[in-house]
């Protein structure tokens, strides 16, 4: 099935509505513990398995879009225009052509984004999830959060999770349209979880997540054992977040995030998103960990890491990682 098809499913007759002046929404970054890698369906970026993330509370995007009378969108971006010909540009406007029921209809579209763009902090999940609600603003469509999450989908697979804030699922689904491959919040808090950014470089990365998963899924000979990583890590970081058991929290994060990372390495031509730098800080967190320090870390399409502790040992972690930029997920927004 086609990505226009599965927005006429949902929107129904919703796609005659007549729109408001303007649609406003935010949307949080959210990092994977469980993470997505790999599709079974690239148009509509449905997934081989289930993942599962935390959101960054005030760390996201925020968009403001409106219908204007010009020959083309308007895309401005953290204050710059974009130019409409740029890689950016070109995938925003294919995903607003899905919502472009009048060919005379030009969106403006303002996008503010906190996090490093491209640096493997799922800023694009931010952005299409706050683009879509927005959207669902600006026409009154009155979506469920399940339905937004679909459509969020389409932009950015990722994308699906950023509709809530805390923990979040996505179940693969099973179905060919995708109607059942949507996001849901875990019914679980966690005050006392931390996050840290370590940044070692916000540039665009050499390759894209989108490409990286292509060519792990058809050339890494570990891929096929990607799906029962996932099935293992899953039901026990469930259980860790249900539990508050940071350690085996901790221990499924990070080791998800390496068999990813060693999917990408086994690929061909190989796959290695970390910079030598981020390689001295895991080995300096293992080191860290040997000497009975509950640290633990999760690393996404980037050279940057995320680090999880405890609010207990937040002196302690400043400490050691002057640089870090934390996110305490549970705070009150
Ligand atoms: C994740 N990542 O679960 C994984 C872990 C990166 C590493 O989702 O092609 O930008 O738009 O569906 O969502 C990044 O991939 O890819 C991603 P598309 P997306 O967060």
């Amino acid at each position: 099935m086609i990505a226009a098809e599965v927005v006429k499913t949902i929107l129904q007759d919703r796609v005659n509505n007549e729109p408001e002046n303007e649609g406003i929404a935010f949307a949080p970054v959210n990092i994977a513990l469980i993470k997505y890698w790999g599709k079974r369906d690239t148009e509509l970026n449905l997934p081989i398995t289930s993942s599962l993330s935390v959101s960054l509370n005030a760390k996201g995007s925020q968009t403001n879009i409106k219908l204007i009378t010009a020959a083309e969108d308007l895309i401005i971006l953290n204050k710059e225009k974009i130019a409409n010909n740029s890689v950016f540009a070109r995938r925003l406007i294919k995903y607003l052509d899905l919502f472009r029921f009048n060919s005379q209809w030009h969106f403006a579209i303002t996008i503010a984004t906190n996090v490093p763009i491209a640096a493997g902090l799922a800023s694009s999940a931010a952005g299409f999830a706050s683009i879509i609600m927005a959207l669902n603003g600006l026409f009154n469509w009155q979506l469920s959060k399940r339905e937004l999450s679909i459509l969020a989908r389409l932009g950015s697979g990722s994308a699906c999770r950023s509709l809530w804030h805390g923990f979040v699922k996505w179940q693969r689904g099973e179905l060919e349209n995708g109607l059942d491959s949507f996001a849901e919040p875990l019914p679980y808090q966690w005050p006392e979880l931390c996050i840290g950014l370590l940044i070692f470089s916000g540039k665009q990365k050499a390759i894209s997540s989108r490409q990286a998963m292509e060519q792990t899924v058809k050339t890494s000979t570990l891929y096929s054992s990607w799906p029962q990583q996932v099935a293992q890590d899953m039901p026990l970081l469930e259980q860790a977040i249900k539990t508050k058991d940071f350690q085996l929290l901790g221990k499924n994060a990070e080791s998800n995030a390496l068999a990813m990372h060693a999917t990408m390495l086994s690929s061909w031509p190989p796959i290695a998103y970390a910079l030598p730098e981020t390689v001295a800080a895991m080995q300096y967190i293992w080191q860290l960990r040997a000497e009975g320090r509950n640290i633990y870390f999760t690393q996404d399409a980037g050279p940057n890491l995320k680090l999880l502790f405890l609010q207990e040992d937040i002196d302690e972690i400043k400490r050691l990682f002057p640089a870090l930029e934390i996110i305490n997920i549970g705070a009150k927004l």
